[in-house]
């Protein structure tokens, strides 16, 4: 028995629409949509053009090449939303989580509720994006009816159905991780309108239908994914024991471990881990790490063409090692702007070489963050009490070799880097179990490295070479 199932996947740089047919044993691409995902500067202001992302999303529908679909599914970056009206009109356009509004606003969010409070009832990493502090800058919050996280407002608008699904919510800082509800207590001491937020739909629970101006597959079952793109892509980790670390490796490292509980240490506070929600229960106990925000954004400033990229990794990979190291999670390189001189000013102050061509940018940024994912993978093990023989990279920075190659000679841990395209396939294989395809997570994870492209790095020199680039850095 088989099915044809899509993804709708929206990351920060770039979403698809991506069909598969899967079975026990087959888990086969069949096609795949991408589009770029642009942000836009609109007085003063950053958005995500969501208008235009759900025109793609459209437009990838139209290009499936299938009779029919089984199912379909969404995910896309965590934390932002849109406000409906009580007409179910969109009020605004959604803010990126880059934008600065959330600036001002954070002492007065841990005025009412203190950082540790947070952290007991959410678990949550402190991240100044977090929905909680956008909601705390929110101008439109009194017209609002409901609030969508953005994959549930992509299905609302296929659908016409309305649900917060659970991976997602969890990173809203709204959400009691213990309870696995809305939190009645933050909503309240916030003095947000408990009202906007819809009730809950864990992930492979039946979100409603496509409506006919979706297009050909109208009528095709909508299933609610595990809809936050790190919880898919954890969930297609190709894990095939239980000792594994993983980096979800796109514009963000997501970079831990999975656990069977939340941790709510002050030790895992104070080095800002996460408790994410995950498939069955899972957690996700991790570090944001700037990831490849900090390359995308410098090739960026240079106009680069995507094709300059391989040439660029190239050169970088012939310089020297660790010559110039930043702290990936410098605040200063979260909104967007000349990365290039920022990361160059960072080098001076710290009495390091200066990167003077693209490559040695390129260079220190791929040893910077392999400093980053070294310290999350420890400090993820040593909170945790876990153990891993293996590092999963997974999403678009599988295929960047330098990177994959420096974790490992960082970490000291062999490094498996693949699938790309992770994020859809898990959002694939919830819905395959959701159809009685696939048992559950174990299997989807054996069924994805039986049957993806998969490469190996093995660790190469010694620790010492990283602890000294570590010591560079401010602690
Ligand atoms: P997101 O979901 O956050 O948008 P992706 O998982 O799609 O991110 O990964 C995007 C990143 O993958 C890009 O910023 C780029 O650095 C990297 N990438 C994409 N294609 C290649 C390639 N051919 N070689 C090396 N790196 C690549
Ligand atoms: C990755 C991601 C990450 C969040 C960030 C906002 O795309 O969902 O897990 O922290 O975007």
């Amino acid at each position: 028995m088989s099915a044809t199932i899509a993804a709708i996947d929206l990351g920060a740089s770039s979403g698809r629409v991506l069909t598969a047919r899967v079975g026990a044993d087959r888990l086969d691409i069949t096609g795949i949509h991408r589009f770029p995902n642009r942000p836009v500067r609109l007085a003063g202001t950053l958005h995500w053009d969501i208008l235009g992302l759900y025109a793609d999303v459209l437009d990838g529908l139209q290009r499936v090449d299938a009779p029919r679909l089984d199912s379909l599914g969404i995910d896309s970056w965590a934390v932002d939303y849109g406000l409906l009206d009580r007409d179910g009109r969109l009020i605004g356009n959604p803010v990126h989580y880059r934008d600065e509004r959330t600036t001002a606003v954070v002492e007065q969010v841990h005025r009412r509720v203190s950082p540790q409070r947070l952290y007991q009832v959410t678990g949550l990493q402190h991240l100044p994006f977090n929905t909680l502090y956008q909601l705390a800058a929110e101008p439109f919050l009194a017209q609002a009816a409901t609030l969508l996280l953005i994959p549930d407002l992509i299905s609302f608008w296929l659908t016409g159905q309305r649900g917060a699904e659970q991976t997602n919510a969890s990173t809203t800082g709204l959400y009691d991780a213990g309870r696995g509800t809305w939190s009645d207590e933050l909503i309240e001491a916030l003095s947000l309108p408990a009202g906007i937020f819809p009730g809950l739909r864990a992930p492979g629970a039946p979100a409603g239908r496509l409506l006919p101006d979706a297009g050909a597959f109208g009528g095709t079952p909508v299933t609610a994914v595990a809809s936050h793109d790190t919880a898919s892509a954890i969930a297609a980790v190709p894990a095939t024991g239980p000792d594994f670390a993983y980096i979800s490796c796109g514009t963000w490292s997501l970079a831990g471990v999975e656990t069977t509980a939340p941790i709510l240490t002050e030790a895992g506070r104070a080095a800002n881990f996460t408790n994410e929600t995950g498939v069955d229960g899972t957690i996700r106990y991790l570090r944001n790490v700037m990831g490849l925000w900090l390359l995308s954004e410098s090739l960026r400033a240079w106009k680069a063409e995507p094709a300059d990229l391989g040439a660029l990794l190239g050169h970088a990979a012939d310089l020297p090692a660790l010559r110039s190291v930043v702290d990936p999670n410098d605040p200063a390189f979260l909104p967007p702007g000349d990365m290039p001189a920022r990361i160059a000013r960072r080098c001076a102050e710290t009495g390091q070489p200066v990167p003077g061509t693209r490559a040695e940018v390129v260079r220190c940024v791929m040893d910077s963050l392999a400093l980053g994912h070294r310290a999350a993978i420890r400090q993820a093990l040593a909170l945790s009490g876990q153990r891993a023989d293996v590092v999963h990279i997974v999403g678009g920075g599988a295929q960047n070799a330098l990177l994959c190659q420096l974790t490992a000679d960082a970490t000291g841990i062999p490094v498996v880097a693949g699938p790309v395209e992770a994020t859809a396939l898990g959002n694939i294989g919830v819905q395959a179990r959701s159809l009685g395809l696939i048992p559950g997570l174990p299997s989807l994870r054996s069924l994805v490295s039986a049957t993806q492209p998969l490469l190996h790095y093995e660790p190469r020199g010694s620790a010492a070479s990283w602890n000294e680039a570590a010591d560079r850095l401010p602690t």
